[in-house]
């Protein structure tokens, strides 16, 4: 059993612009889709937005200093699309993107390496006015944004994502309507999925032309972990179906250049994927140069009698399923602990999509570019925050991480989420996920024991116990 990391496994934390920056209305930043949905009431929990979030756009260099002092080798951000091109259209905001040249230098200063995502779910506001993702033209339009991001920063950011998480992007923005833009169109949905493959394409091959020859250009995708309950064929086929709308409907057109027959034939019903046009799968297919993965919490599924998701998607009973085409299925809560998203805590799944992409993917580096937990913590009466489950969530899984190195998965780094407490999407500033406790009434920063723990890690390479 390997005990020791690789040399050169890159240690990092991650975090994305709309959940940590805040200074919503700054430098000529015009509203994203999140800023309307999170404005909208009963949209997001408590009514919370981003508007301040973790303050980080006003305390970047306190925050660069917080990611040294733990020893972090890289630091996984997103580029707020309406913060350098406000109208999702034409020349750059010189503002927004000064900000991002900063952020990046002071990381090169004290030696983290910045990995950049392009694009972590908030679209302009003017662009999801003149259609959104179900439209063609956000690709392209994306497309633009990605040439001027990758001319302003590849002189000095090495590591390049397009998309974080398309899958959420499509199915809880458009299908079940629990992300922005709170949408509730299956048909929009699977358009949404396409655009966003397209968009990773024609963002990829914009990036080509401006990225020196060895940037590294990826994407983050969530891959679900799914399960069937039981062994039954009509288990088996619901695990399938599930499979199809939120893993291939990426990875096949992004790996393969093509949709996967059953996706095409489950979502008959709703649409004929006439949106797709000669080509465009051979856009997607543009060579990825490492695959992220996003991983949390396994999916446990079973034939049923109705398709409405029960708790166990984390979106609520009741709502409207993330899953158009996937007919009867039946979500289920895994028996065992679980964090305070009320996801359970199984490092298998983990483990299981690393061996499934080493399998699939031969040759593509992986890294693992979200994992974490949210827990309830709280500040002691010193003021320190003890969160002990983190530590064991955290070592649990990258325990899993070293069984798949064992077992030949090429795994380049692992990015935990996240760096600091922020704003969690619809549940607001109720779940925190930092490994740094963030004070939402001061903007103070705190560092929990995880924080300490995941040093150790890093500057071993080594997992010792807490
Ligand atoms: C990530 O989303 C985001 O990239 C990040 O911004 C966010 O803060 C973080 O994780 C924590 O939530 O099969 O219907 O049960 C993760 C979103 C949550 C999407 C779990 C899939 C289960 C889908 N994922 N969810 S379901």
């Amino acid at each position: 059993m390997t005990v020791t990391f690789p040399t050169g496994f890159l240690w990092g934390a991650a975090t994305a612009a709309y959940q940590v920056e805040g200074a919503a209305r700054e430098d000529g930043r015009t509203p994203s889709i999140w800023d309307t949905f999170s404005r909208t009431p009963g949209r997001v929990l408590g009514g919370d937005t981003g508007d301040t979030a973790t303050g980080h756009y006003h305390r970047r260099e306190e925050d660069v200093r917080l990611m040294a002092e733990l020893g972090l080798g890289a630091y996984r951000f997103s580029v707020s699309w309406p913060r350098v091109q406000p109208t999702g259209r034409g020349p750059a905001s010189r503002g927004g993107l000064d900000f991002y040249r900063a952020l990046v230098d002071d990381l090169l200063a004290r030696g983290i390496q910045p990995m950049l995502t392009l694009y972590h779910w908030d679209l302009p506001q003017e662009l999801e006015d003149a259609g959104g993702w179900p439209a063609r033209e956000t690709a392209r339009r994306f497309a633009d944004y990605a040439l001027l991001v990758g001319e302003a920063l590849g002189d000095r950011v090495g590591l390049w994502t397009t998309l974080n998480e398309p899958w959420c992007s499509a199915f809880l923005g458009y299908a079940a309507g629990v992300h922005a833009p709170g949408r509730t169109d299956d048909e929009a949905a699977l358009r949404a999925a396409h655009h966003l493959n397209l968009a990773h394409g024609l963002g990829a091959q914009a990036l080509r032309t401006v990225l020196p020859a060895d940037a590294r250009l990826s994407v983050a995708l969530n891959p679900a972990a799914v399960r069937a309950r039981t062994p039954a064929p009509g288990d088996l086929d619901a695990q399938r179906r599930v499979d199809a709308l939120a893993t291939r409907i990426f990875t096949e057109p992004m790996l393969r250049g093509a949709y996967p027959a059953d996706l095409i034939s489950d979502t008959e019903p709703i649409t004929d994927w006439s949106f797709v046009r000669d080509g465009d799968t051979d856009i997607v297919k543009h060579p990825l140069d490492a695959l992220g993965i996003n991983y949390y919490a396994p999916t446990v599924v079973s034939a049923a009698t109705d398709n409405r998701p029960d708790r166990s998607d984390g979106h609520g009973a009741g709502g409207r399923s993330p899953w158009p085409g996937a007919g009867r299925v039946a979500f289920h809560r895994p028996p065992g602990k679980r964090t305070a998203m009320d996801w359970a805590v199984d490092p298998t799944g983990l483990y299981d999509l690393l061996m499934r992409f080493t399998r699939e993917a031969p040759g593509l580096p992986l890294i693992i570019t979200e994992n974490g937990a949210a827990y309830d913590d709280k500040p002691d009466a010193d003021g320190a925050v003890h969160d002990p489950e983190r530590i064991a969530y955290l070592h649990a899984h990258l325990d899993a991480v070293l069984r798949a190195l064992g077992d030949g998965a090429d795994v380049r780094g692992y990015f935990l989420w996240s760096l600091l407490d922020n704003f969690e999407w619809a549940y607001g500033y109720s779940k925190r996920f930092g490994a740094v406790y963030v004070d939402y009434a001061t903007l103070a920063r705190t560092p929990k024991s995880s924080a300490r723990w995941y040093a150790r890690v890093a500057r071993t390479g080594r997992l010792t116990p807490s």
